[in-house]
């Protein structure tokens, strides 16, 4: 272990495209997220034995039933990011409105948008589940949550943490993605994915094939086409869907291939998709084309998207670069 080097070592050796009093920042808030993401990995394990499970016994505004966890979950980051500094705001899943944090304004502050705990109803029955995070300047604005709002290609950096069997963070500053593990005896993560690379095209899709009757026609051909027979091209693609978002880009990250929430169609004057753009698909997108992949919402790049809501919804194709831009192909015919 001696000569694998740390998160902090990382920050402090990368010189990613962001403007010096911004960049600084960055490196705090993520070190940060990443010794919440600690905290957050040892509750998940002891949650059944300290009655963490369950529900709250509330909805949040995107409609979701909210649990213990997911409420534990938002506290417990927003205590970390208020003592940081430069934390001016904090858009949450879990909140309807940003929380602003006075200490962190002016112009070195920044906005973190984040989903806590992603895909918590996989936390029952001891599935895995991830955090997914992206940083904005605040631009000086007082409030700064509105900072948040707009083209989301002006990310700072994105980032998720896995918690499955190991705990993986994997992040991006614009100077490529970059995967570490948790050592749990330390409680320090270590870089062991640098430098990460989506194969070019691979041999499994991520979808919800339940919502199969909602969807366009081009994301059904596309699924059909993936699950026909023709061994001389690779198929058919094995499906692989795991309920967790960060789970699924994760092995798609890795192994290559294709994860899908596409957009409820079933009323085509007004497509429905499920996933927030800020905390969810946009971080998502930046990771994967750091990592040479590709993200689109099936009739456009993602992070060509702006946003103007902060619990807007999006649709996410993303994954291995010519398997979405054939997806895309399929949206188009
Ligand atoms: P969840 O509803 O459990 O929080 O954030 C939404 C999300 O999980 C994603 O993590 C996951 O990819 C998706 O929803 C799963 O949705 P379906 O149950 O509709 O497949």
């Amino acid at each position: 272990m001696a000569d694998r080097i740390t998160l902090a070592e990382h920050l402090a050796s990368q010189r990613p495209p962001i403007a010096p009093p911004l960049a600084g920042g960055v490196a705090v808030l993520l070190g940060r997220l990443a010794s919440v993401a600690a905290v957050i990995e040892r509750e998940l394990a002891h949650a059944a034995l300290r009655d963490r499970l369950g529900y709250a016994g509330e909805t949040n505004l995107t409609g979701d039933k909210v649990r213990k966890l997911d409420v534990w979950g938002h506290e417990v980051v927003l205590a970390a990011l208020r003592k940081s500094g430069v934390c001016a705001a904090v858009v949450s899943e879990e909140a309807a409105e940003p929380v602003e944090i006075a200490e962190g304004h002016g112009p070195r502050g920044l906005v973190v948008c984040i989903d806590p705990v992603d895909g918590s109803s996989n936390l029952d029955v001891n599935g895995t589940v991830g955090t997914i995070f992206a940083l904005y300047a605040s631009e000086g604005r007082t409030p700064a949550g509105p900072a948040a709002l707009g083209p989301v290609a002006r990310q700072l950096a994105a980032g998720y943490v896995m918690y499955g069997p190991a705990c993986s963070l994997v992040y991006t500053a614009g100077a490529g993605a970059h995967g570490f593990t948790l050592d749990r005896d330390r409680g320090e993560f270590f870089l062991t994915h640098p430098a990460m690379q989506v194969p070019k095209r691979g041999r499994a899709y991520g979808v919800n094939e339940g919502n199969l009757h909602s969807w366009h026609p081009g994301q059904r051909a596309f699924v059909e086409h993936l699950r026909t027979p023709d061994k001389g091209a690779g198929r058919p693609y094995s499906l692989r869907y795991s309920g967790a978002m960060v789970a699924d880009v994760h092995r798609t990250l890795l192994d290559g291939g294709i994860f899908m929430y596409p957009a409820d169609l079933t009323d085509p004057a007004k497509p429905k998709p499920k996933l927030r753009l800020l905390y969810e698909v946009a971080p998502i997108a930046m990771i994967a084309e750091q990592a040479g992949g590709r993200a689109s919402t099936g009739g456009g790049r993602v992070l060509d998207l702006s946003a103007t809501e902060y619990h807007q919804r999006a649709a996410i194709l993303v994954g291995s670069a010519d398997d979405v831009a054939l997806a895309e192909d399929f949206y188009r015919r």
